[in-house]
């Protein structure tokens, strides 16, 4: 099996935004499998004989972007793994990609993606949100400190790869400041009409 005969949804949106909420609910309800590149890297950062534990640890404290070579072999692997071992190819992609040469070098060595999800949130509103998660996280970025550099590199880095999949009519964009439930209305709606 090869990933390119994977379909794949990229989950984008600020850090805080609900990616990983709306994700849940959706492998709750199709049969999507969930990816999350942060979840993947900090399981690779864990992993003790890992070459990249102390540098991913390092970017993902700072707020930075791991190089990419190491977020595509990683979602690469999950996906082949998921399709050979579960049959499951239809992937939510989430937290990926968040700068403009991951999406340009996943859509063309991996598969290109149906459409993305985004999910649009004030700042105010994921920071509480974040500070709230980082009292029992234990997630080395939910402090102050950390979440200010995830959103500065959001808007310099990640929301240009949104635009881009915007030019080409390519994003659903969806409000994420209500209750999770009624977010997630929206989003069946959204699979609705693209035919999922
Ligand atoms: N919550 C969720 N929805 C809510 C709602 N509608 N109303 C009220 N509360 C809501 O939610 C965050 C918190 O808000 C939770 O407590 C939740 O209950 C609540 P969550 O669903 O976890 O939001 P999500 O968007 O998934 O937030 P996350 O913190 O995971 O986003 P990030 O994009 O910052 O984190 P990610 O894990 O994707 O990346 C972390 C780091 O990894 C990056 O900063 C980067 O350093 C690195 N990385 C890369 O280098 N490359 C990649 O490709 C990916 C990541
Ligand atoms: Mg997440």
């Amino acid at each position: 099996y090869d990933p390119s005969e994977a379909t794949v949804v990229f989950v984008l949106g600020g850090p805080g935004s609900g990616k990983g909420t709306q994700c849940a609910f959706l492998v709750r309800d199709y049969a999507f499998k969930h990816l999350s590149a942060g979840d993947l890297l900090r399981e690779e950062q864990d992993r003790p004989d890992s070459e990249f534990g102390e540098m991913i640890k390092d970017y993902i404290k700072d707020g930075q972007i791991v190089p990419m070579e190491v977020t595509i072999q990683l979602l690469e692997n999950a996906m082949t793994a998921s399709i050979e071992k579960d049959n499951k190819r239809l992937f939510l992609i989430d937290g990926f990609p968040r700068k403009m040469d991951q999406a340009l070098k996943f859509e063309e060595a991996v598969v290109p993606s149906k459409f993305t999800l985004f999910f649009d949130c004030p700042e105010d509103v994921m920071q509480e949100r974040l500070l709230n998660r980082g009292k029992t996280s234990g997630r080395s970025d939910d402090n102050l400190e950390s979440i200010k550099k995830r959103f500065r590199t959001f808007v310099e880095t990640s929301m240009p790869v949104v635009e881009h999949f915007e030019s080409e009519g390519r994003v659903v964009k969806i409000s994420a400041t209500k209750l999770p439930e009624e977010v997630y209305e929206d989003v069946k709606g959204a699979l609705k009409e693209k035919g999922i």
